[in-house]
């Protein structure tokens, strides 16, 4: 992934698709996008693939607020629903769409409006606690090896702006006090015995797949064409 996203040869997609366009279907991730909640029929799409190869696999479609106001996110709903698709639709609610409030854009709840199409589903209101969290999704999946498409709408938070590292309260979209709030349940700031035993673990790996891109050739001339259909 790091070497992807330095654009080098060894990267998931030889350094031709960057941050916005990973995938890495050996291991399961069948792609992103920056188009906003167009990889959620592709989910779909993969699950019904799995459903009728067999073999008991299913697929996660995970997605923003904002991605489900788009028309394709309802048809994906619908679809699963009618034909039994075992996909696990899994919403990161923010309350944020770039710099545009939940209650400026939704007269809908997720969890109920994915159940006027038939898909069962759940809100976990505790989404900085990862065991709740884990625990509603090994459930979900349970349901969803069943034979039928469940949602999960896990509530969070973005600390920073919408891209970048810095903060951009002085636009009033939102309080830093209900950022605050957040910030005093995270496990990662919390927890700092829990964070301190891991952080050796974490940065060694992290060097290593710098390391390895910053070492990986860039892709030439005649890569161009090479896995273009
Ligand atoms: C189809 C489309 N429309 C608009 C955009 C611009 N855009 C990029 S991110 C974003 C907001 C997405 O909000 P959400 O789905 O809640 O994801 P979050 O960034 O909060 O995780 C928008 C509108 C886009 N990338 N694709
Ligand atoms: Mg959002």
């Amino acid at each position: 992934m790091f070497a992807e996203l330095y654009g080098r040869r060894d990267g998931v997609s030889g350094g031709k698709a960057g941050s916005m366009h990973l995938s890495a279907p050996d291991v399961g991730l069948m792609g992103s996008s920056a188009v906003v909640a167009s990889a959620i029929p592709h989910a779909v799409g993969a699950a019904m693939a799995l459903k009728r190869r067999g073999g008991g696999r299913i697929a996660v479609a995970v997605y923003g607020d904002g991605a489900t106001e788009e028309g394709v996110y309802h048809e994906s709903l619908n679809f699963a629903s009618l034909k039994k698709i075992p996909v696990l639709f899994m919403c990161e609610n923010n309350q944020l769409a770039v710099h545009s409030h939940l209650a400026e854009r939704q007269s809908y709840h997720v969890v109920e409006h994915a159940s006027s199409f038939g898909v069962p589903g759940r809100r976990i209101d505790q989404g900085w606690d990862m065991i709740a969290v884990r625990e509603a999704t090994e459930e979900a999946v349970a349901h969803v090896r069943n034979g039928k498409p469940y949602l999960l709408e896990i509530m969070t938070a973005r600390y920073k702006e919408h891209v970048g590292i810095g903060e951009d309260f002085h636009f009033q979209y939102r309080s830093r006090a209900e950022i605050d709030a957040w910030k005093e349940r995270d496990p990662l700031i919390v927890d700092q015995a829990l964070v301190r035993e891991l952080t050796a673990e974490l940065v060694r790996e992290i060097d290593a797949a710098v390391a390895h891109a910053e070492q990986s050739p860039s892709p030439q001339r005649a890569d161009l064409l090479t896995d273009v259909l």
